[in-house]
């Protein structure tokens, strides 16, 4: 399945742009989808050697994201999946996952693809994947988003 459908979908040039991926660990199925997700949509903007860093959960990712920004990527793409559980730990890792991540970015001034699922259950999750079923590819549509608004940011500098 390919996140192309809108019209900020249709493929631009960023050869010459430097993109890190980092990526979650947990709900292995889902995130396979997300990172599939993600190098395709790198490939078909011509990004060249992305670089892919593996975290444990994504309440790890905006420390790694903070790091690969500090080495003068111009985008990084979060991909995670946390799924709601008996506990408020969902609310707490979703927070702390998501203020991270819009810190590092406005620290940086840079985009991070924001490919991170908060889902009540693992089907919504399922349909957000970019799996053969779902109905929506959000590591394409991240990443997407993130090369486009590095675009725009370096026409405004
Ligand atoms: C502990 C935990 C739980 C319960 N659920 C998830 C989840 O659904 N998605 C996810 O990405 N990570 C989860 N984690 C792990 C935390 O993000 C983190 O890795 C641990 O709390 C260790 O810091």
């Amino acid at each position: 399945m390919s996140g192309e459908g809108s019209p900020t979908d249709r493929p631009f040039d960023c050869h010459d742009l430097r993109v890190a991926v980092v990526a979650a660990s947990w709900h292995e199925k889902v995130m396979n989808g997300l990172l599939e997700g993600t190098l395709d949509a790198l490939k078909r903007h011509q990004v060249e050697q992305p670089v892919v860093v593996r975290v444990p959960g994504s309440f790890e990712l905006p420390v790694v994201a903070d790091a690969l920004a500090k080495q003068g990527f111009d985008a990084v793409i979060a991909l995670g999946v946390i799924i709601r559980g008996g506990t408020p730990h969902f609310e707490y890792v979703s927070s702390a996952a998501t203020d991270g991540l819009n810190r590092v970015a406005l620290d940086h001034g840079i985009p991070i693809g924001f490919g991170l699922l908060t889902c009540d259950n693992e089907e919504q999750a399922l349909d957000r994947a970019g799996l053969d079923g779902s109905k929506e590819d959000k590591g394409y549509e991240a990443t997407s988003a993130a090369l486009q608004t590095a675009i725009t940011l370096r026409k405004i500098r």
